[in-house]
């Protein structure tokens, strides 16, 4: 691609639809926001209102289909992310899929094998952690070796509340699904086991849904990693990773950048879920994707990175459902 700015269609009009819509039109270089779909028509339309010049298509394969859309972000639910990301593939268009890559392993094997048939890497997935100013500088720290070799990480994932309908099956595929990239990416191996165990729910936690739930991840190397995941916490949208080294550790998100004293009491302030609280990572995130993307490749989490993480919930869910450590087996 030459100097032109990167025409963008976003898929999926929710709240993270309208987030990204807005990042790409106000807060992303290079690119420029050209239409928005959503089976939701009058949403979309809302939507576009906003901005000038934004096309507005109620079935997302006809925005994947207009030549006048160069690149694509599906920001749509994951049932319907194959069939998009397939169209995006088979019109060579670049696209960044929200997570989950898809709903199970085989479709996302089905994702990685279409791209491959293509010749061409053309997906990048959603993990947008990879890109948080503070996940990022914890890795680097973890690759400059000072601190040895990482042995365990322990991550905390509460979400507020989510919207009504939300499943334990959800809690796996779409909130643990990110805990498994980063232990995936921060030891730089892959996942052999995991395990969901089932503590005492909430007493908030939707009929029949386990929430919260703890996972652990058994590594390659026999190195663990444990996650609280919790959707319906009550407090605000907190997110925390610490990683255990054979010289010492390294802690993300404590929230400690501003410090308030005020009304009798001391602290800062809990964002209320992740659009705040990823903000510059979702910006850093959908730069690079514009900037790879205008540069002809694809950086981030890959379609195999997806695929990772698909089968990695499956067997979460399996583990979920039994009680049992399951075997994480990749093609
Ligand atoms: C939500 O879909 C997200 O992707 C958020 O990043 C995650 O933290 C949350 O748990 C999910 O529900």
């Amino acid at each position: 691609m030459t100097g032109a700015a990167l025409r963008v269609g976003v898929i999926g009009v929710g709240r993270m639809g309208a987030d990204h819509a807005q990042r790409v039109a106000h807060r992303i270089a290079n690119a420029t926001l050209v239409a928005v779909a959503d089976p939701d028509r009058v949403r979309a339309a809302e939507l576009a209102a906003q901005y000038d010049d934004v096309r507005v298509f109620a079935d997302p394969l006809d925005l994947i289909a207009d030549p006048r859309v160069d690149a694509v972000l599906i920001v749509s639910p994951g049932f319907v992310h194959e069939e998009q990301v397939l169209a995006c593939i088979a019109a060579g268009k670049f696209v960044l899929c929200e997570k989950p890559l898809t709903m199970d392993a085989a479709s996302s094997l089905r994702v990685v094998e279409a791209e491959r048939a293509g010749g061409r890497a053309l997906i990048q997935v959603g993990f947008m952690r990879r890109f948080d100013p503070e996940y990022a500088a914890m890795k680097a720290m973890l690759d400059s070796g000072d601190l040895g070799r990482l042995l365990l990480v322990h991550n905390i994932h509460r979400n507020k509340d989510v919207p009504a309908g939300f499943t334990s099956e959800m809690i796996v595929r779409d909130s643990l699904v990110h805990e498994v990239d980063v232990c995936r990416w921060l030891f730089g191996e892959e996942i052999t086991e995991i395990t969901v165990l089932s503590p005492a729910p909430t007493s908030y936690a939707g009929e029949g849904v386990v929430d919260p739930q703890v996972a652990i991840f058994r590594m390659e190397s026999g190195a663990l990693a444990t996650t609280e995941v919790f959707a319906k916490s009550g407090l605000g949208y907190e997110v925390r990773c610490e990683a255990s080294a054979e010289r010492g550790n390294v802690t993300v998100g404590l929230g400690s950048g501003v410090f308030v004293r005020a009304a009798n009491a001391w602290g800062g302030a809990i964002p209320d879920d992740f659009r705040a609280r990823f903000a510059t990572a979702y910006d850093d995130e959908v730069q690079a994707w514009v900037d790879a993307s205008r540069r002809g490749v694809v950086v981030g989490p890959s379609a195999y990175d997806g695929y990772a993480a698909s089968v990695v919930c499956e067997a979460g869910l399996e583990s979920l459902a039994s009680g049992s450590p399951i075997k994480v087996v990749l093609s």
